[in-house]
């Protein structure tokens, strides 16, 4: 299988750790955010990441239905029952409501990270052309403020965390890949973000990091 991700991007990383959890052999391409050419050529035209070619040679992009596709036989663990309602609208919580905060948070940071300055000023421009002209610097200035809104909706989760060591129990499913990934993002971006924004969360990175289905 071949995994086609930005190191940064929440929704790669996520489906990247159900590949890990369930220990299937992949290949992780990493995108150059300026040369989407292989990418192109293997959607017909679609350049967001994730995309999965699965061992069949399907290509199937969208993380939600990649997570879907890794959840049937092995990976129904993942989803386990009667738990799907709670853990998919959790999984589609993260990659909305938090994921809108997180990103904002880690934003100034990914569009440094980036090595050439074309991709550090494409990375601007396509969040400019969607979020406003100095989006990333007023994300950087305002970010006392989407710290405190990604704490709000964080906290339910951190309480969750300190009695289990996964969202809906032992073992992680779908809900945790999501909050995985998001953090993931965050410490790509620049490790001291985490910690900062709610220390628990590195506890639980590890956790799920380490984590193989048995
Ligand atoms: N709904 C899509 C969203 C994917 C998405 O927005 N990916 C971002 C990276 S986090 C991307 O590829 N953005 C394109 C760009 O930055 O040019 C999914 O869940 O796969």
């Amino acid at each position: 299988m071949k995994l086609y991700r930005f190191r940064y991007s929440p929704y790669a990383r996520k489906v990247q750790a159900l590949l890990d959890w369930l220990g299937l052999q992949y290949e992780a391409v990493e995108v150059p955010y300026a040369d989407r050419n292989e990418l192109a050529t293997l959607t017909g035209g679609y350049i967001y990441v994730p995309v999965l070619v699965t061992e069949s040679g399907a290509v199937i992009k969208e993380s939600r239905d990649i997570c879907e596709h890794l959840a049937q036989g092995r990976g129904a663990s993942l989803v386990p029952a009667p738990w799907e309602g709670p853990i998919w609208a959790y999984h589609d919580f993260v990659d909305g409501p938090l994921e809108d905060a997180l990103f904002r948070i880690g934003s100034p940071a990914v569009q440094q990270a980036w090595p050439t300055p074309g991709e550090r000023a494409l990375y601007t421009l396509v969040k400019e052309r969607k979020f406003g002209a100095g989006c990333v610097e007023a994300w950087l200035r305002e970010r006392d403020v989407l710290v405190a809104r990604a704490r709000k909706l964080l906290a339910p989760s951190l309480r969750t965390l300190t009695q289990r060591p996964f969202l809906f129990g032992d073992a992680p499913t779908v809900a945790d890949a999501a909050l995985l990934g998001n953090c993931l993002m965050l410490q790509e971006a620049d490790p001291s973000l985490l910690p900062s924004l709610a220390p628990e969360l590195v506890a639980f990175v590890e956790r799920a990091s380490a984590y193989r289905l048995a």
